[in-house]
């Protein structure tokens, strides 16, 4: 049998594989191997097939890998500013008193549906290109803010032109459950008939979503219009995702739970009757401590029932103009780290695998072989680093689907 042949190694690094018992699933010293867009070898570099010398080779130059990173939870294409509720709100106005005047989510959903794609496209592309410069190769992107079966189209359509210019995985989510739209004021039900009767079966059937998500809280829709929502996901084989307990604990964590839910997401004011509901369907806890932070939210998420459970725990940013304006998942590590006291193992781990895993994608989050070849080079000296630094930059160099997107001195 013949060695298989690479198209790239990775020589000369520390790798952070988040695979195996070693924390950080560690190996000093080693390299990694690629063959066409997956991961063909990894391992200490004294091991490497005799064969991959004559491979294509960049040097790592004693840096850390990871896997590259995944942002599992996002609002990140929008239209408009909301700069302006975050000065009205350090005045004492609050998140719900400016939804009540016509602003918060309501101002988000006036300016995405006068913008066209273009302009969705040209104002959501800073934010992802910030996220993809530290390392993020995969990004899942929400709709909500549409509100209808054309507008919640266009914002899904200009996250796959957003993704594919700055060229980073892309999972979509419908989420026409996220607010009310001023047409259907006081008609709560019969928006959610609509989402249920139009636009889920639309997006199943034209395919332009992914998963099916919805805001299930006090503010928002209520557990049993959240109900409704995942039996019509589920009729059209749509995957769920639930925002749960977030503000308050309408039992969001268990009803996601209950229809397999790939993620509950936010989860402050979940109890353990939910936790083990999750641990019980494989649902991925999902924490998102820049809204937590935004916010000045002081219920903090379950996080040692979710280990007790053994609830993975991932980690995203949550962009969105109101409560999260955050483009850098390094960043929400050490938020999760000083915030909800995750280690900065747990941290890497959800900003990776466990992240990975509540997209449904069990072909990435790890350096191992057979994964996709997206992986991150850091300048750090050790991996917590990644955690404990607050500011700068430490990505160096980024590997897409086996290609150099970017390297020290290329
Ligand atoms: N939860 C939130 O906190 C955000 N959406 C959601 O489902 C708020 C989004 C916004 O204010 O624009
Ligand atoms: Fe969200």
């Amino acid at each position: 049998m013949s060695a298989p042949a690479f198209d790239l190694v990775i020589a000369n690094a520390h790798l952070a594989t988040m695979a195996g018992t070693a924390p950080y699933g560690e190996i000093r010293d080693g390299a990694v191997a690629v063959s066409g867009d997956r991961i063909a070898w990894v391992g200490a570099a004294r091991e490497l097939p005799g064969n991959a010398r004559t491979a294509p080779t960049v040097d790592a130059g004693g840096r850390w890998l990871t896997p590259g990173l995944v942002d599992c939870h996002t609002h990140i294409v929008y239209a408009g500013n909301r700069a302006n509720e975050f000065e009205a709100r350090l005045g004492g106005a609050t998140y719900a008193g400016i939804a009540q005047a016509g602003g918060g989510i309501a101002a988000t959903v006036r300016a995405t549906r006068a913008a066209s794609i273009d302009d969705l496209v040209a104002q959501s592309r800073p934010r992802l290109a910030a996220l993809a410069a530290e390392g993020v190769a995969t990004i899942e992107v929400k709709s909500g803010y549409g509100l209808d079966v054309a507008n919640e189209r266009k914002m899904l359509e200009a996250a796959r032109a957003v993704a594919a210019a700055v060229g980073v995985d892309l999972r979509t989510t419908l989420l026409a459950a996220h607010a009310l739209p001023p047409e259907y004021a006081g008609r709560a039900d019969d928006y959610v008939d609509f989402a249920c009767r139009e636009m889920i079966p639309v997006a199943a059937r034209e395919g332009f979503a992914d998963a099916v998500d919805a805001f299930c809280e006090g503010i928002a829709f209520t557990p049993a219009q959240t109900r409704r929502v995942f039996e019509a996901a589920r009729a059209h084989g749509l995957p769920v995702k639930l925002h749960a307990d977030q503000l308050s604990d309408t039992g969001g964590a268990a009803l996601a739970a209950e229809f397999g839910a790939l993620s509950a997401d936010h989860l402050e004011y979940t109890n353990d009757a939910g936790v083990a509901a999750m641990a019980r369907a494989g649902t991925t806890a999902v924490l998102l401590p820049g809204a937590f932070h935004v916010l000045r939210e002081t219920r903090l998420p379950p996080v040692a029932a979710f280990r007790a459970h053994g609830v993975p725990m991932a980690i995203a940013t949550d962009c969105n103009p109101g409560t999260s304006p955050v483009v850098s998942l390094v960043l929400m590590m050490n938020f999760a780290c000083t915030l909800f006291r995750l280690t900065p193992e747990e941290a890497l781990a959800g900003a990776t695998k466990h992240a990975a895993r509540a997209l449904g994608l069990a072909d990435r989050g790890t350096l191992v072989t057979g994964h996709r070849a997206d992986i991150a080079l850091w300048d750090i000296a050790e991996p917590a680093d990644l955690s404990y630094m607050i500011g700068g930059n430490a990505c160096a160099g980024v590997v897409r689907a086996g290609k150099v997107a970017r390297w020290p001195g290329r």
